[in-house]
């Protein structure tokens, strides 16, 4: 069986931007692959976070990832700092890294643009994301677009310490999905949803109350013409709601946009906020049964075990390689 490994930070709640280019991709492989998702917490502190509300964020995330339908029998899942391997494979990745390449990533660009005071471990966070993915020899990384340019690096890592040192990392692939790799914001349909944006108006959240995902769709920025239509340069924030209409029904794009000839946004948003309503609910109903229950605890003790006996071995392999430590162990 191959393997797969993909994370998540608990930054907020996940959007429906997680849930179609992330959640939903591991749903469909958690079957075919030996799956590990982890809830990538130290890479949340790459930016500031309140203590309380991150612990808070932790235990809702690990109850999303089963309430959307992950199982744990079947895949690993488990947060990032209950594995130390992470961190310190995280240090040796970044000795192989150039600060050069760090800082050409965009999304270093785009979250310290503007900001006085920018963490290290903003500018290190991809050799720490090529940790989590080479210590379980990953074949492949389902995410969204806007990763794959990580993913690129730390293919380009995992080439170079296998030449340097010793061929002892998988090149992992990427997976990203062919429609709803890149839900846009309700309010600036030209930059993608993100569950840390200060607009809450931006974004959906999969615990949103009915009212309040109402609201938000009809909220959303579209445009003065009036006609459903895709067209992702003209029309980005109707074409964007397509996607996630298209997305929730299964519907084709073109027999939606057949579907609304004549009619105007507000029934199509009015729509789309009771399909988006409906879908959601049972995944806020099993949420809240499992954050009520000590199955979670069990679950994510479980996933740290069993990530820390195959990390630690590859940590040994990486220290050999290295030269690190006294003996050859
Ligand atoms: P933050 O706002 O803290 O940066 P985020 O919402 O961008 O968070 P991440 O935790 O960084 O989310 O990403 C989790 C997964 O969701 C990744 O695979 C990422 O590619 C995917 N993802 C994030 N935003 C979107 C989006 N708007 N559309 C599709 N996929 C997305
Ligand atoms: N960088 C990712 C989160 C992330 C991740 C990973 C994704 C951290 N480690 C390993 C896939 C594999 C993000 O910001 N979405």
């Amino acid at each position: 069986m191959k393997t797969i490994f993909s994370g998540i930070q608990p930054s907020g709640t996940i959007t429906l931007g997680n849930y179609i280019g992330a959640l939903k991709q591991f749903i469909e492989l958690q079957n075919e692959y030996n799956c590990y998702f982890c809830i990538v917490d130290q890479h949340a502190i790459t930016v500031p976070q309140d203590r309380l509300e991150l612990r808070k964020n932790i235990r809702s995330l690990a109850a999303l990832y089963i309430a959307v339908g992950i199982d744990p029998e079947k895949a690993t899942l488990f947060v990032q700092s209950e594995v130390p391997a992470h961190a310190q494979a995280g240090w040796m990745m970044q000795c192989v890294s150039y600060i050069g390449e760090l800082e050409r990533m965009t999304q270093f660009k785009d979250k310290s643009e503007g900001k006085d005071a920018v963490s290290a471990g903003l500018l290190t966070y991809p050799p720490l994301m090529a940790a989590d993915i080479l210590l379980y020899s990953t074949d492949l990384v389902p995410v969204g677009e806007d990763q794959k340019q990580h993913l690129e690096l730390t293919r380009d890592l995992a080439e170079r310490f296998n030449k340097k040192y010793n061929d002892i990392f998988t090149i992992p692939e990427v997976r990203i999905p062919k429609v709803g790799a890149r839900i846009m914001s309700l309010q600036e349909p030209t930059k993608k949803m993100s569950k840390s944006d200060p607009n809450t108006k931006s974004f959906i959240s999969i615990l949103d109350e009915p009212k309040v995902i109402e609201k938000k769709i009809k909220s959303a920025v579209t445009d003065s013409d009036g006609i459903v239509k895709f067209d992702k340069e003209k029309k980005p924030g109707v074409s964007n709601l397509l996607t996630i209409y298209s997305i929730f029904t299964g519907k084709q794009i073109e027999d939606i946009v057949a579907m609304y000839e004549g009619k105007g946004y507000g029934d199509f948003k009015g729509d789309l906020a009771q399909i988006v309503v409906n879908s959601l609910k049972p995944i806020q109903d099993k949420y809240h049964e499992l954050m009520n229950s000590e199955e979670l605890d069990k679950i994510l003790d479980n996933g740290a075990e069993k990530a820390n006996r195959v990390a630690q071995k590859m940590i040994k392999k990486m220290e050999n390689a290295m030269g690190l430590g006294r003996k050859r162990r």
